[in-house]
């Protein structure tokens, strides 16, 4: 059975957990307990790079959570997540990317301030102004669909719509952007985000374990 390697405080395996989910996909969960686990030899082993997510599907090891979405897509296509249509797979990327490029490089500075690791006021600002650029770029796109590439949710809900909701925690309110805000809401009604959110004390409790990781990281 495919092995998910994972921590329920990752939004990086989060995403790999609700695509496993939404393509019903049976799997068998390994919690690497992100205390130092991560940075063991056993990991290490397994992703050089000691991050989490990871998957191992019939022998064949996938690091990097982008990575894994497009292999479960090839390899279990029958619900499908990626579309075909050139328009519709062109908003999925756009959303993915700026997700992990624009959203959670900004999440990481913003992370590290509301922890006490870094209180440059001018970068924060910088941070807050990229997220918000972000969500104005967001809100345009979706336009009047339910899901960014039209009726169905893909990868870019995958992705988006397990760091946008999140923005309420660094005081950036989704209110300004209704249309976001109601496609949040449509998403929080799925089983497979609820059955992956995070509940706040967990998150809670695994604050040292975050202060230790940025401290230690770029
Ligand atoms: N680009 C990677 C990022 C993975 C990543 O940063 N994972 C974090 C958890 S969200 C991690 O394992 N951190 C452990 C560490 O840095 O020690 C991906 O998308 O999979």
């Amino acid at each position: 059975m495919l092995k998910f390697y994972y921590n329920p405080i990752s939004i990086n395996a989060r995403r790999v957990w609700i695509a496993l989910l939404e393509k019903q996909i049976p799997f068998e969960p390994v919690l690497v307990n992100l205390d130092g686990d991560q940075l063991q030899p056993e990991f290490t082993a397994i992703n050089p790079l000691q991050r989490i997510p990871v998957i191992i599907d019939e022998g064949f090891k996938v690091v990097e959570s982008l990575a894994i979405l497009d292999y479960l897509e090839a390899k279990y296509p029958t619900t499908k997540l990626i579309p075909d249509h050139p328009e519709a797979l062109a908003v999925m990327r756009m959303v993915q990317l700026v997700a992990v490029n624009e959203i959670q490089t900004a999440t990481m500075i913003l992370t590290k301030k509301l922890i006490g690791l870094d209180t440059d006021a001018e970068k924060i600002a910088i941070a807050r102004k990229q997220v918000t650029n972000a969500l104005e770029f967001y809100e345009q796109l979706l336009d009047q669909h339910p899901y960014f590439a039209g009726e169905e949710i893909t990868l870019a809900e995958v992705v988006a719509g397990t760091i946008v909701p999140s923005l309420p925690m660094f005081r950036l309110a989704l209110a300004p952007y209704p249309r976001l805000n109601a496609w949040a809401k449509r998403l929080a009604g799925r089983a497979s985000w609820q059955q992956t959110t995070p509940a706040p004390e967990v998150i809670q409790a695994a604050l040292p374990n975050v202060k230790k990781i940025l401290e230690r990281r770029l």
